[in-house]
């Protein structure tokens, strides 16, 4: 059956179960565009083509299946790269596909002509240009299957005008044929005897979980290991929810900004697990002292991410669910008794610092607030952040105990993420509750798609955690550039009367007291919601680890805190910005000099 190049790739999306696409159209995608009316898709339109990427990848995360982004060629185009970096880094199954001009253009400097392959090359998994409209059912049916095989990521198809319009024979490529891309599944016996022996061996072993482990769905298993191995499990940033919180073999997060006791674990094991992570330089500190006494054994499904930046001992090359099934049968019984103990001991201060713990003030700490969404949402909410100070209270203070409710870019740190990310993930689950925890900085580089909420009705809530700094990097330059504030102070539009200008209902909350009917409100409101929080501005992100330095040489919080001689809360002087200085534009350029806590070195955030 002939079909013009637009029909088929249509004909194909929808084959691949695809109902929702977020884009934006122009002059080099207009056949796509217009063959689409003719197919059952919903087409989310965005306000910035970045928007439509982070939707796309925001629903892939909640959804498991792979999300679509659609962009004219050129400045279209160009305005996905920062979608699609921040899905690859953080492998999430999104095809993006893109108008080019006609094949006889390119290389001539068309209008709008961009050589999107190209500056996508390194930031996708694999990219398609497309010249011929018998090419389409093929490239699409590949694209996919790369999107969401093996390590999942991005994949872009770039599709020249005249394939759009031209017309081919149509026949679905019911098979395909990969010679060269196999994704592997289980690991080699040899090897898993290895590492089966060196668990036998081990007395002081800790799992490392990743985000492979909500990729390849390994919950169970890395649930059943834990228990019957007794071994304590440590997460990364994006592998939170891969291991019930509550549980009392849960460490909670690691690294940078995560617990200290189970940093400290991490550096006294005898044995490493690291299942479906990639030894991130914000998990492992200084990578010469890095867990110095641990064996390590990597189940990891991407073979380039072996001996990256950890040598290990033994690799496992797999699909985490898989190989763990299969070593889960291998491994006998332990109890782990002396180094769960030791473990406990140190967990033992941890309440005392933890801000939760201090006497009640009437200050608004972002801890609470997050606390207090915990637990109204009981914990079942879908969460996605900004990056950021914020991002971390999130990741601290919203524990999940399940799986897939945890959306945030980790590895790229994408500021303006979490937003258009929640818009996504409420395509995938509109019954869910979805809120969109998110910085003052980083909302301004996405609050456009507050647009694109309303017209869509997106029942997505919006907590603007507003401190009118760039919070992270105030505290990186409060904590190691001897607290010169430089370009951090930053003056916001009034959120509370932006929501409202969107027709989105709105609150500013100043107090403690007020944040449990704020929260009431949003949820009792159908569809977009928006919290001003304005927040402590000079609040730091305990405990955190300076990059480059040692994994357990953590800057804590300190035990009490003492208000007439704490360093965090001395009074703000003439060279500091108050929220009144911010908002007045006076102080965007501030320098303070009189030192805090300040510790040297450190790189930037
Ligand atoms: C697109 C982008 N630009 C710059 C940065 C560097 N950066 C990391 S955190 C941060 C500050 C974020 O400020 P805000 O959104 O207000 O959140 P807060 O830290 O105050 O919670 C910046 C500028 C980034 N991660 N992403």
């Amino acid at each position: 059956m002939l079909k013009s190049g637009a029909e088929i790739l249509w004909e194909c999306v929808t084959r691949e179960g695809v109902e929702t696409v977020f884009g934006y159209p122009g002059g080099a995608i207009m056949p796509v565009y217009d063959a689409m009316l003719d197919y059952p898709v919903h087409h989310v339109l965005v306000r910035h083509e970045q928007g439509a990427a982070h939707m796309a990848d925001g629903y892939a995360r909640a959804s498991g299946k792979v999300g679509v982004a659609l962009a004219t060629s050129g400045p279209g185009a160009t305005n996905l790269v920062t979608g699609i970096c921040t899905a690859m880094m953080d492998s999430s199954p999104i095809v993006c596909i893109t108008g080019q001009v006609a094949s006889h253009l390119i290389g001539g400097d068309a209008f709008q002509e961009t050589d999107v392959t190209g500056i996508t090359l390194p930031i996708t998994k694999h990219n398609f240009l497309i010249t011929r409209a018998d090419e389409v059912s093929q490239v699409v049916r590949e694209a996919f299957y790369i999107a969401r095989s093996g390590r999942p990521g991005p994949v872009l198809i770039d599709i020249c005008k005249n394939a759009q319009i031209e017309q081919a024979e149509f026949e679905y490529p019911e098979n395909l044929h990969f010679p060269g891309y196999r994704p592997p599944t289980h690991a080699p016996q040899a090897d898993m005897a290895r590492a089966a022996e060196m668990i036998a061996q081990a007395e002081r072993p800790v799992i490392l979980a990743g985000h492979g482990v909500l990729k390849s769905g390994a919950m169970p298993e890395l649930a059943d290991y834990a228990v019957k191995t007794q071994t304590p499990v440590a997460m990364t940033l994006l592998g939170l929810g891969g291991f019930p919180a509550s549980h009392t073999l849960s460490l909670g997060m690691m690294g940078m900004h995560g617990e200290a006791f189970c940093n400290k674990a991490i550096q006294e094991a005898d044995l490493l697990l690291a299942f479906g992570m990639r030894f991130d330089d914000r998990v492992t500190g200084n990578l010469n002292t890095y867990a110095p006494r641990a064996r390590k054994i990597h189940i990891e499904i991407d073979p380039s991410e072996v001996h990256k930046n950890v040598h290990v001992d033994v690799p496992l090359v797999g699909d985490l669910k898989m190989v763990l099934g299969d070593l889960l049968n291998m491994v006998e019984p332990a109890d782990h008794k002396e180094w769960l103990d030791k473990i406990a001991d140190w967990k033992a201060d941890t309440a005392q610092r933890d801000i939760l713990a201090w006497p009640c003030d009437d200050n608004l700490y972002a801890s609470h607030i997050i606390r207090d969404l915990w637990q109204l949402t009981g914990g079942d909410a879908i969460v996605t952040t900004d990056v950021g100070q914020h991002q971390m209270w999130a990741a601290q203070y919203y524990h999940l105990e399940q799986p897939y409710r945890w959306i945030t870019s980790g590895g790229a740190g994408t500021m303006g993420f979490g937003f258009p990310a929640a818009i996504g993930a409420w395509f995938a689950h509109p019954d869910r509750a979805i809120w969109a925890i998110v910085g003052d900085g980083g909302f301004q580089m996405t609050q456009t798609e507050l647009a694109t909420a309303v017209q869509e009705g997106a029942n997505v809530k919006i907590a603007v955690i507003n401190n009118n700094y760039l919070g992270m990097v105030r505290q990186w330059q409060e904590f190691f550039f001897e607290k010169r504030y430089s370009a951090v102070a930053i003056q916001g539009p009034d959120f509370v009367r932006l929501a409202q200008a969107y027709g989105i209902p709105s609150r500013r909350i100043q107090k403690r007291e007020a944040i449990a009917d704020a929260y009431d409100f949003a949820m009792q409101t159908t569809g977009p919601v928006l919290l001003e929080f304005e927040v402590e501005m000079e609040e730091a992100v305990f405990p955190m680890v300076p990059a480059g330095a040692d994994l357990d040489d953590m800057i804590r919080r300190p035990i009490r805190r003492e208000p007439e001689s704490a360093a965090t809360t001395e009074p703000a002087s003439p060279t500091t910005a108050t929220r009144s200085s911010v908002m007045s534009g006076q102080s965007t350029q501030t320098a303070k000099v009189a030192s805090g806590s300040a510790r040297a070195g450190g790189l930037a955030a």
